[in-house]
């Protein structure tokens, strides 16, 4: 029976007709200050915590709740009778249920004003004993620290009757390991925060990368295996994922994940978010072993993946693909003639479900084309993780430099701005080339630029593409001119690179021997 909860909330969401609803079952509320008179001026009747204790909250409310009339009213186990005994002793009733959600620090430190003090007395310190307190003892006591638990508990007491009845275990259980999970992470972002101000703890030397670093993340799923049979596997999504990530994709159909899909639909769906701004509406990116192996923009999503498909139709088989627009009916029957292991949108018409519903293994994931990045990059080595900043740069028309004497064309200026930004997704060494909106031939992850070049080409004339006329984007520089050389004599009439070689001169003049075209960006995009 919960015959007495008590209720202190920041985020005030939902919480007058939870307590309502309370009230309504014949529960006694106890509350805090700003959470009473919220309750109190809507007509619900509490008791002040300040008058149930008979202290005062003091020192600017930093004292509401740290009283042992409440914590011993939680902490009690109602199966030892000696400490049933203690509570008659003291005087202390039973708290049945707890409703914290805590000062919001996170949203404090993320402003940019923020200064130390404000940070400092944004650290919640009764919420969370209250919380730690009621987790510790949830056989006994309910615990809600998210505002979207209030219905289910509700339903549950609800459902014994007019009398406010017995929450199960299960529940109890679940919303102790989420109360455990939401201080850990809490902690985790004050931790952040005080690790991040600089020696004279001024906020504005605040570094983005802290001396000790909390991340919170949650399980997606269990994975039948990771990227070989023998290794376990699991997937996990960071509590900060924005609608956009691929950690929020939702499955529509198909066989489960596993944990190569889902590296490579990542790599898919960050490369096809990237062709937005380039003149075509419609954007395809085919993937294989984390590479794209064919990659367009098209006047639709059938144009689009028809011309992905052209570059490298052999690797494509098993690929993973996505697009930035809606599948439709005719880009969806296309599709479904290549065996493929996930395919990507940000929706499907009903029709291009149904065509791929006769391909039951097919993945198929729905995911809102949404900005947003992650806030941090991480890469695991022996024993410790290096963290950085995610690629975000989108290099500009306006940050591009002629370094040879010919001059680009309009139409080679869009190739090389095609050209680069597929680059950026292509592991380094990365080669490729690319024509009128799509790739003809792209070069991969080798240890030598020029052997980059070569593969780049020869996996053109495989698939039957004339680089005649190409475009061409290399990652990084060029370090010698035999890279270019092999570029050029494969038909590449203009290349885009970062440039800031030692031997960039000697590129430069290869350029103007060859009569091409050359552009440094300024930027490099290398990706291991
Ligand atoms: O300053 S505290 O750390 N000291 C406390 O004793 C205490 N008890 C509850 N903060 C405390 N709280 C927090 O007050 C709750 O976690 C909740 O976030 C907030 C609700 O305050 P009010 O009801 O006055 O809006």
């Amino acid at each position: 029976m919960i015959k007495q909860a008590l209720i202190s909330v920041s985020d005030k969401t939902g919480v007058l007709d939870f307590a309502k609803a309370l009230a309504a079952l014949g529960v006694n509320i106890l509350s805090t200050g700003g959470t009473a008179k919220l309750l109190q001026e809507n007509g619900v009747q509490v008791t002040e915590v300040a008058d149930y204790t008979g202290f005062p909250e003091m020192l600017d409310g930093r004292v509401k709740t740290l009283h042992p009339k409440v914590h011993g009213g939680i902490l009690a186990r109602r199966d030892l009778p000696e400490h049933v005994a203690k509570l008659d002793e003291h005087g202390i009733p039973q708290i049945d249920m707890v409703v914290v959600n805590l000062y919001p620090f996170q949203q404090t430190v993320a402003k940019d004003e923020c200064s130390l003090e404000d940070a400092i007395e944004n650290i919640d310190i009764g919420g969370p004993t209250m919380l730690r307190s009621a987790a510790k003892n949830h056989r006994d006591v309910v615990v809600i620290v998210d505002p979207a638990d209030y219905g289910v508990v509700l339903a549950e007491m609800k459902g014994t009757g007019a009398a406010a009845g017995p929450v199960s275990y299960e529940t109890k259980f679940r919303l102790a390991k989420k109360v455990f999970a939401h201080t850990a992470q809490y902690d985790g972002a004050i931790t952040n925060y005080l690790t991040s101000l600089g020696e004279d703890r001024l906020h504005a030397t605040r570094s983005s990368y802290p001396q000790t670093l909390n991340m919170s993340f949650e399980k997606v799923q269990d994975m039948r295996y990771g990227e070989n049979p023998h290794q376990g596997a699991a997937f996990y999504r960071d509590l900060t994922a924005t609608p956009g990530a691929l950690a929020n994709y939702r499955q529509l159909q198909g066989k489960e994940l596993s944990y190569n899909n889902i590296a490579d639909a990542d790599a898919a769906w960050e490369c096809v978010k990237s062709l937005g701004g380039l003149g075509q509406p419609a954007g395809c990116v085919i993937v294989k072993h984390a590479n794209p192996c064919g990659v367009a923009i098209g006047v639709d999503a059938l144009d689009a993946y028809s011309r992905a498909l052209q570059t490298d139709p052999t690797s494509a088989f098993g690929g993973i693909i996505a697009f930035n627009v809606e599948v439709d009916a005719r880009a969806a029957e296309a599709v479904a003639k290549l065996f493929v292991e996930v395919l990507i949108a940000p929706s499907f018409t009903e029709e291009a479900r149904r065509i791929m519903s006769s391909k039951q293994n097919v993945r198929l994931l729905e995911i809102p084309l949404g900005e947003g990045q992650n806030a941090y990059d991480l890469k695991r080595v022996g024993g410790g993780v290096l963290v950085q900043a995610p690629d975000a740069k989108n290099v500009g028309l306006g940050e591009l430099r002629v370094v040879s004497k010919k001059q680009p064309t309009q139409q080679q200026l869009q190739d090389l701005m095609f050209a680069w930004r597929v680059a950026k997704f292509v592991k380094s060494n990365a080669i490729v080339f690319c024509a009128n909106g799509m790739t003809l031939g792209v070069g991969a992850g080798q240890m030598s630029r020029i052997d980059s070049a070569r593969i780049a080409s020869i996996k053109a004339q495989n698939a039957g593409l004339s680089l005649s006329g190409s475009a061409v984007a290399s990652d990084a520089f060029f370090p010698f001119r035999d890279g270019l050389d092999v570029v050029v004599d494969a038909g590449a009439t203009c290349i885009i690179h970062p440039g800031g070689s030692m031997r960039d001169q000697e590129v430069i003049d290869a350029a103007d021997e060859r009569g091409v075209v050359m552009l440094y960006t300024g930027t490099r995009h290398f990706r291991h």
